[in-house]
């Protein structure tokens, strides 16, 4: 059977139960005048509003690794929630059909696809999804898809001892099998699952009694209980869809492509090659993504979803487990088809859970992804700098070196810096107001937690006090949502959710279990709901509720979000840094500071990284250098009590403008705006 006919066939039973099927070639919305003037806040779906009980099966909140009920309904529900935080673009989950569940979890993130084109039935069906995609657009809010194109879930094993059967085993350096339990355990024998083996690089080889055996088959089982059955549509479910080199190994032993303890360098063939064609870590099988077959389903089905709910940009996963070309394939077939019904500024950041900008800049060049998720500046920053003690915030200046280039070293070690980031625009691709196209060097997506790693409270140091911890959060949220980019902030953050690493960080945002926090009380802890002080009377004594929006962070982000709004300088300045120390202790310790330059104004940002000590922008007798001019009295955003005036002398002053003292407490921050 044709391909097509195939794709006609799986889009009928998902359509039943919609009043009107959606036109896939009528017009779609044109809603984003330019990307830096949104806020991306990524969403759970199955964590953050549980708003249908009826799609309520295989639920169980007391198990982190199960479903929980929240769904699409919920979300639409919850958009009044959101539009007070003030967030102006929702990136929710895959939406896709999953495999049910896999070694005692279950596919609620949604990363486990089976079938490509029909929803999720945990989630709502396909009106419920463009229920949820009409009512953002109606209220101004864009709608990101995250979509995976490089493995699907578990849908195969590899046959390796040729019975038909999944199997686990221990097999010796000669291919002997021996059955778990039936055998010396042995320095040369190793752990064979079927369902997950290591990587070969000729492919997983099967064995029998009588020695190597040739390719292992590729098994698709048929388990409808859990949906575990081939997957949709054609080619996904044929063997030769995937590279089935088994999963990748070069992660866990720095010995295998035979790189230093510390790993392989960012463009190591070996380790591209298994991050390109090995199975993603829990047997999530690797789609030969190079074969046209699949790349033209993929790109189909993507593209339908883009019609049928609207979508205005793909948040996609896993990029460095893609080779390259395949981006310049897929996404200029994405902006073409967004284009073609109307949608201008279709938007595309991927996904590379890497902190080296050699890697990260490499997916900006050519016809690609837009953007990039900024992983360097994760760890850099977030990770980094605001978890440390303040020095050396030279680093920070010198990430957005790597980014856009700088001349010389702001640590002072020595040579200048070439862009790795790409400025120029992709054809097709993403605009700002004015029409002109806009470089990935300019649309970063900055963020201080997402799904994949832990809370950023998770990570302070327990010695810090709620306060102290509150304070680094807000500096965390205040850079996040000042510097250039587009800033994502990760559901719940708003909420001080403090979950560790993944299922601990994707809490349920409508459980008040979500709001306990241990209290010494009686001689014993116990587990309480948080407070905080709602009326100012300096008394913790406000309980948490949940969806809380009169808590100190959801009013911290309301008031950083409705300041960048209100200022083009943030949204769109160019990013000046004006100050960063290269060593430890001095006056200036600890101090970061930069400058947001738009033709219509500008603001000063500036953060004292440090934890002890006040800081000051003042070293060897220089003040900072600004671009305000001189008697230009600059007022706190943040607290319009404080004010400070540029002076004409006291640093070397760049054209225009002047000099300015300023001194942080520690864990400080201000947003300097011209009075
Ligand atoms: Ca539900
Ligand atoms: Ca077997
Ligand atoms: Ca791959
Ligand atoms: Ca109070």
């Amino acid at each position: 059977m044709k391909p097509r006919m195939l794709w006609a066939l799986a889009l009928l039973p998902a359509l039943s139960g919609c009043v009107t099927p959606p036109d896939l070639d009528g017009p779609l919305s044109d809603n984003v005048t330019d990307w830096r003037d949104e806020i991306i806040y990524q969403v759970m779906t199955d964590r953050f509003a549980n708003g249908d009980a009826s799609n309520d099966f295989g639920v169980n909140l007391a198990d982190p690794s199960d479903y929980h009920g929240g769904d699409w309904r919920g979300l639409q529900d919850r958009l009044g929630y959101l539009e007070q935080l003030g967030v102006t673009c929702l990136w929710i989950s895959p939406v896709v059909k999953n495999v049910e569940e896999d070694a005692g979890f279950s596919s609620y993130h949604g990363y486990w696809a089976q079938d490509l084109d029909r929803p999720n039935p945990h989630f709502g069906d396909l009106s419920a999804l463009r229920e949820l995609v009409d009512a953002a657009h109606a209220r101004g809010m864009k709608v990101v898809l995250d979509i995976v194109t490089n493995h699907v879930g578990q849908a195969f094993f590899y046959d390796i001892n040729k019975n038909g059967q999944p199997d686990e085993f221990l097999m010796g350096q000669g291919g002997e099998i021996v059955p778990i339990g039936q055998g010396e355990p042995s320095s040369d024998l190793v752990r064979v699952t079927e369902w997950d083996p290591d990587f070969d690089r000729d492919g997983v080889q099967s064995w029998t009694s009588l020695g190597p055996s040739g390719l292992a088959p590729a098994v698709f089982v048929h388990q409808p209980e859990i949906n575990r059955v081939p997957p949709e549509p054609w080619p996904l479910g044929e063997a030769w869809a995937y590279n089935q080199k088994g999963r990748v190994t070069v992660w866990q032993d720095p010995e295998v492509c035979g790189c230093p303890a510390w790993g392989c360098a960012w463009d190591d063939a070996c380790r591209r090659e298994q991050e390109v064609l090995g199975d993603f870590p829990g047997g999530l099988k690797d789609l030969d993504t190079r074969h046209p077959y699949v790349r033209a389903t993929l790109a189909d089905s993507f593209a339908r979803w883009i019609a049928r709910a609207d979508f205005d940009g793909f948040r996609i996963d896993t990029l460095k487990h893609v080779e390259l070309g395949f981006w310049d394939d897929f996404c200029p077939r994405m902006r073409r088809f967004a284009l073609e019904r109307g949608k201008r500024n279709f938007f595309m950041f991927g996904e590379a859970f890497d902190g080296d900008d050699n890697l990260l800049g490499s997916y900006t060049q050519g016809q690609g992804v837009d953007s990039v998720f900024y992983f360097s500046q994760y760890y850099t920053v977030f990770r980094g700098a605001l978890l440390g003690d303040g020095a050396r915030t030279c680093e920070i200046e010198r990430l957005h070196c790597r980014r856009l280039g700088c001349a010389s070293d702001p640590c002072g070690e020595g040579q200048a810096f070439p862009a790795l980031y790409s400025d120029t625009p992709k054809e097709n691709g993403v605009t700002g107001e004015d029409g002109l196209g806009l470089g990935p060097a300019r649309l970063p997506v900055s963020f201080e937690s997402n799904h994949d790693v832990g809370r950023l409270l998770f990570f302070m140091p327990p010695a810090w006090t709620e306060p102290e911890k509150r304070a680094v959060l807000h500096q965390a949220l205040a850079y996040l949502l000042t510097v250039d980019g587009v800033p994502a902030l990760y559901y719940g953050v708003e909420q001080e959710f403090s979950g560790g690493n993944d299922p601990a960080n994707r809490e349920t945002l409508w459980d008040a279990d979500a709001y306990l926090r241990p209290v010494w009380k009686d001689g014993h802890w116990k587990a309480a709901r948080r407070t905080y002080d709602g009326d100012g009377d300096g008394e913790d004594d406000t309980l948490w509720e949940p969806f809380d929006t009169g808590n100190p962070t959801f009013h911290r982000i309301a008031e950083l979000i409705a300041l960048r709004k209100a200022h083009v300088a943030l949204r769109r300045g160019e990013l000046v840094f004006r100050w960063s120390t290269a060593g430890s202790g001095g006056e200036d310790h600890g101090l970061v500071a930069y400058e947001r330059v738009h033709p219509d104004e500008r603001a000063l940002v500036a953060l004292n990284l440090g934890k002890e000590l006040p800081s000051v922008t003042r070293a060897g007798g220089q003040t900072m250098p600004v671009g305000f001019a001189p008697g230009a009295v600059l007022e706190d955003a943040l607290d319009p009590a404080f004010t400070v005036s540029v002076a004409a002398s006291g640093c070397a002053a760049p054209s225009g403008g002047g000099c300015l003292e300023l001194e942080l407490p520690a864990r400080g921050v201000r947003i300097l705006l011209a009075r």
